[in-house]
C-alpha cells in the first residue's frame, strides 16, 4: 500500500515540477506552492527586534562627520538596518529609520521628496531645520515633521553636534513605486514666515477661521517642542491612574483632523513611572522606539512562545519591536520613550489590531 502510494505522489510530483518548469516561461507560477505564506494564519515579520546602543553608535557617528561633510554626503545618516531584512535600509518593512549628525556650520542642503519624513531631536540644541519657507530650532526631544514634497533643509548655526532621528515612509513610497524627489537650486530655502508662526497658528488648541492647512494629509504644526509633550506626561502621572501595558502613552495629533500627524506615520510619547512592571501586548503596526530620559528593559516573545529579545535600554539608545512580536517593558527609575509605527496605514486598511496579554 505505501509503496503504490508513494509512487503516485512522486509520479504526480514528478509531473507537477514538469507543469511548473513548462509554464514558467509564460511567467506563471503555481499558487498552491507559495499560499501559506503569501496568506499567514498570523503575520511573521522577517524583521527582527534589534537594539542600537547610543554609547556604541555615537562614535561612528562622529568618525563619518571627520569623513563626509553634511553637503557632499546630502544626509550624513546611518541608518538602523534591521538584522532580519539587512541591504534593504530598512528598520521594518514598512519604515525607514536613521541617525542624522550636523556639525557646527553645516548645511544639509534643500530638497524634497514625496517621501514624508519625521525628526526626533536626539542630541544637541540650536540645530534648525526648515520647511517651507519657516525655521524651527530644534531641541532635545521635540518631534518635528517633513511634510511630503516640502522643500526642506538643515542646518547648524550653534557650537555643538547635533543628532536626530529620521523615520521615513520610504519603504512605503517604494512599493507603491511612487517616489519624487527634486533638489532645489537655492541649498538654504529663501524664509517667508517667522520662527514660530505656524506653532502660534496650530499648536495652542486653536486654528485659523478661514483657509485650509498648508500641508494637504500632513499636520499643519511641524514641531512638537518635547518641553509640551513631557509636561503633559507628567501632569497625567499626577492625576490619571496608569494603564498597565503602556504605563502614561499619548498620541501626538494633527490638529486639523484629531488623526495622526502623518499620513503613513503614527507618533506615540509614553512615560513608565518610577518602578513600572508593564504587562506585555502585540500590534500589528510594528513600531521604532527613541528613548528620551532614563532607563528600562524591554522584553520581546515571538507568537509560538519563543523568547524573542530581552535587553536593557537607556536614553538615546533605539529600539524595533516588529509585527506581531509581543513586548513588555520595565522601568525601575522611570523613562520616557518616544515612538512611531506604520498605524495610520493599516487604519486605512482597516487592518491593525493589537492584542493585550495579560
Ligand atoms: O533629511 O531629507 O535619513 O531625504 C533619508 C532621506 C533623511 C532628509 C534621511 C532623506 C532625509
Amino acid at each position: 500500500m505505501n509503496t503504490v502510494a508513494s509512487t503516485t505522489t512522486n509520479s504526480f510530483q514528478i509531473a507537477r515540477e514538469k507543469l511548473y518548469r513548462d509554464i514558467d516561461s509564460l511567467n506563471l507560477t503555481p499558487l498552491w506552492e507559495v499560499l501559506h505564506n503569501l496568506v499567514p494564519v498570523h503575520p511573521k515579520s522577517p524583521c527582527l527586534p534589534a537594539l542600537w546602543r547610543y554609547e556604541q553608535v555615537r562614535p561612528y557617528l562622529m568618525r563619518a562627520g571627520e569623513l563626509i561633510t553634511a553637503e557632499e554626503a546630502v544626509r550624513r545618516v546611518l541608518i538602523l538596518e534591521n538584522p532580519g531584512i539587512r541591504g534593504k535600509s530598512s528598520i521594518t518593512q514598512a519604515l525607514y529609520a536613521g541617525l542624522q549628525l550636523i556639525l557646527p556650520g553645516e548645511v544639509a542642503p534643500s530638497h524634497r521628496h514625496t517621501q514624508s519624513a519625521l525628526r526626533f531631536i536626539v542630541e544637541g540644541s540650536g540645530a534648525f531645520t526648515a520647511v517651507n519657507g519657516e525655521r524651527t530650532t530644534m531641541k532635545p526631544g521635540d518631534f518635528i515633521i517633513t511634510p511630503s514634497w516640502t522643500w526642506h533643509d538643515h542646518g547648524n548655526e550653534v557650537q555643538e553636534p547635533v543628532v536626530w532621528l529620521d523615520g521615513l515612509d520610504i519603504p512605503i513610497v517604494g512599493l507603491l513605486d511612487a517616489g519624487f524627489a527634486q533638489n532645489n537650486p537655492e541649498k538654504t530655502q529663501a524664509l517667508k514666515n517667522q520662527e514660530g508662526s505656524s506653532f502660534a497658528r496650530y499648536g495652542y488648541n486653536m486654528v485659523p477661521v478661514r483657509g485650509e492647512g498648508p500641508f494637504g494629509k500632513t499636520s499643519p504644526i511641524f514641531s512638537y517642542p518635547y518641553e509640551r509633550s513631557r509636561e503633559a506626561l507628567h501632569q497625567l502621572e499626577q492625576c490619571e491612574a496608569l494603564d498597565d501595558w503602556d504605563g502614561f502613552k499619548l498620541r501626538y495629533v494633527n490638529p486639523l483632523t484629531g488623526g495622526y500627524p502623518m499620513p503613513t506615520m503614527a507618533t506615540f510619547m509614553q512615560r513608565l513611572p518610577a518602578g513600572f512592571s508593564g504587562k506585555a501586548s502585540r500590534q500589528t503596526d510594528s513600531a521604532v522606539y527613541s528613548v528620551v530620559e532614563g532607563s528600562g528593559s524591554a522584553v520581546m516573545t515571538y507568537a509560538d512562545g519563543a523568547e524573542a529579545a530581552q535587553f536593557q535600554f537607556t536614553a538615546r539608545d533605539h529600539f524595533v519591536v516588529p509585527s506581531w512580536v509581543s513586548l513588555q517593558l520595565k522601568s525601575d527609575p522611570g523613562c520616557v520613550l518616544f515612538s512611531f509605527s506604520d498605524r495610520p496605514v493599516q487604519d486605512a486598511l482597516g487592518i491593525h489590531q493589537e492584542e493585550r496579554l495579560s
